[in-house]
């Protein structure tokens, strides 16, 4: 009975209240995000410029890249108000709280809408990164420094893309169980801008989400723990796009640490609390794993087997499972 409460608890705990972007100030202009506990209880919510987050739990985290989830959250759907932004317009980010304990990058996409962000599925868009921090080469995460800067998180838009109305999708990633397959907790929520006056000349590669990111990135599921000091860390998703070496772009940036930072190592590994279990006991409402880490194969495999049930029951194949099968390396180890 005591097993099953304790079980009981640490599953709700894993859905507690962790964070979402509550406001947004764009070319000075302020929008608030989608609010998705009072938007989100009525049946015909305010148009906003931030797709829907899900109620309840809008501001839980996303698990599984193995659908749409991942791209601009649960269930999100358009937003009806598109903010007007000039090319190099300054984004500021607020997000309404946060835990110290959820660790990791700040990452900031954009994807044209190829017309009418108000009717765009961001999963059927092109997109490219224009801003990221992970750890700074001083060691502070990306998610300090936003909360340090009072929960907020800048950024410059780029000037030399084609203007457009476009679908920018912001995230933090919380590394504190990434140790784990699926450990990663991701934050997304998209939010459509036109950007008028940029130069236009450059069309940037991109890439496709959920498919940007695997459960098994060097940035996902990582070999270090965030209580600990670490030493580097590979932000996940394709490179940074940059606008040359002008360097203007990420002035007033709160990330001026930008690409794949390597910090120097810090040292002292004699410090290093042990890894052997994921669950934090420092008072944080999400650190531990919904269940006890099981070796890695074998979850590897329950992760396949929910990836091709999961793929079933919406009818859809079961190719973009294939991350999760197990190599045979990790076939022997398990035997
Ligand atoms: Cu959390």
């Amino acid at each position: 009975m005591k097993a099953f409460l304790i079980s009981l608890l640490s599953a709700a705990s894993a859905v507690m209240a962790h964070g979402n972007v509550k406001e947004l100030i764009i070319d000075g202009q302020s929008y608030p995000g989608y609010l998705w506990e009072t938007d989100g209880a009525t049946r015909s919510p305010p148009a906003r410029i931030m797709q829907s987050l899900p109620n309840p739990f809008g501001d839980s985290p996303i698990i599984y890249l193995d659908n749409n989830d991942v791209v601009c959250n649960r269930g999100a759907k358009p937003a009806q108000l598109i903010a007007r932004a000039r090319a190099g317009a300054r984004v500021t980010f607020k997000w309404d709280k946060w835990f110290d304990d959820h660790k990791g990058p700040v990452i900031t996409y954009l994807a044209n809408c190829g017309g009418d962000c108000r009717t765009a599925n961001g999963a059927d868009l092109d997109w490219f990164k224009i801003d990221e921090a992970g750890l700074g080469s001083d060691g502070v995460w990306a998610t300090d420094r936003l909360m340090a800067a009072g929960l907020t998180w800048n950024l410059t838009l780029p000037r030399m893309i084609p203007d457009g109305q476009y679908l920018m999708r912001h995230e933090m990633i919380a590394l504190h169980v990434a140790t784990q397959l699926n450990g990663a907790q991701f934050y997304p929520s998209c939010s459509n801008i036109e950007i008028t006056g940029g130069t236009g000349q450059n069309r940037p590669p991109t890439v496709k989400f959920p498919q940007a990111y695997s459960p098994r990135d060097p940035g996902i599921l990582v070999n270090f723990d965030t209580k600990s000091r670490v030493s580097s860390y590979r932000i996940p998703g394709p490179p940074l796009y940059t606008e040359g070496n002008t360097g203007s772009r990420n002035e007033g940036s709160n990330s001026p640490n930008t690409g794949y930072p390597t910090g120097p190592s810090r040292g002292n590994r004699n410090n290093q609390p042990s890894r052997g279990s994921a669950s934090t006991s420092n008072g944080s409402s999400c650190g531990s794993a919904p269940s006890p880490r099981p070796n890695r194969p074998s979850q590897y495999r329950r992760s396949l087997q929910d990836c091709i049930r999961r793929a079933k029951r919406n009818g859809k194949q079961a190719r973009n499972c294939k991350r999760f099968e197990m190599t045979e390396e990790e076939e022997e180890e398990e035997v």
